[in-house]
């Protein structure tokens, strides 16, 4: 898998730096989604403000993962991370309906951030496996992704866990950011 990954994702930004968060409540699957792309070493940062990063580098690109929600203290650190930023990937429990709408309010958030502004969104419906996961459809209605205004986005169903959906949300962006999305 991890060839076929980096294939991807080789050519993509040139020589610029280049940044993918990959985002979402904890236990949604965001670790387990990370370690499946096999491109590298993934370094878990000491979290000495609260928070902590995992970070897998890949020549130029770095992919970048922390849980949303929790302590709203510790937001304002997060903006180090936001520059550079041409991707979000949020990653949803599909099964996990009770936190559905906090996953919702915590994405939207995420997408006001001014300097993440021009950055293509990919939402992985993930834990398609699970008995009672929503679908992609109820997963955009739930997570209000048609008020997503000014950018291109799209959503995949996945389960992280059997390695099922992530090829092909991976191939959806990097097309789209090969075509100048944002
Ligand atoms: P996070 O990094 O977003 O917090 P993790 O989430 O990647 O740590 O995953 C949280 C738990 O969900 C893990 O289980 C992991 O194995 C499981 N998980 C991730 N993706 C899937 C999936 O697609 N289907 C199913 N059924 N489980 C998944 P544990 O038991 O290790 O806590
Ligand atoms: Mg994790």
């Amino acid at each position: 898998m991890g060839i076929v990954f980096t294939r991807l994702f080789s050519s993509l930004f040139g020589n610029k730096e280049a940044r993918i968060l990959v985002l979402g409540l904890d236990n949604a699957g965001k670790t387990t989604i990370l370690y499946r792309l096999q491109m590298g070493e993934v370094v878990s940062t000491i979290p000495t403000i609260g928070f902590n990063v995992e970070t897998v580098q890949y020549n130029n690109i770095k992919f970048q993962v922390w849980d949303l929600g929790g302590q709203t203290s510790i937001r304002p650190y997060w903006r180090c991370y936001f520059p550079n930023t041409q991707a979000i990937i949020y990653v949803v429990d599909s099964s996990d309906t009770d936190r559905l709408v906090v996953a919702k309010e915590e994405f939207h958030a995420i997408l006001e951030e001014e300097e993440l502004k021009g950055a293509v969104v990919l939402v992985f419906a993930n834990k398609q496996d699970l008995p009672g996961a929503l679908d992609d459809a109820a997963v955009t209605e739930a997570l209000e992704l048609h008020k997503i205004r000014n950018r291109q986005w799209g959503i995949f169903k996945t389960s992280a866990i059997k390695g099922e959906g992530l090829f092909d949300g991976f191939d959806w962006l990097s097309n789209t950011l090969k075509s100048g999305g944002g």
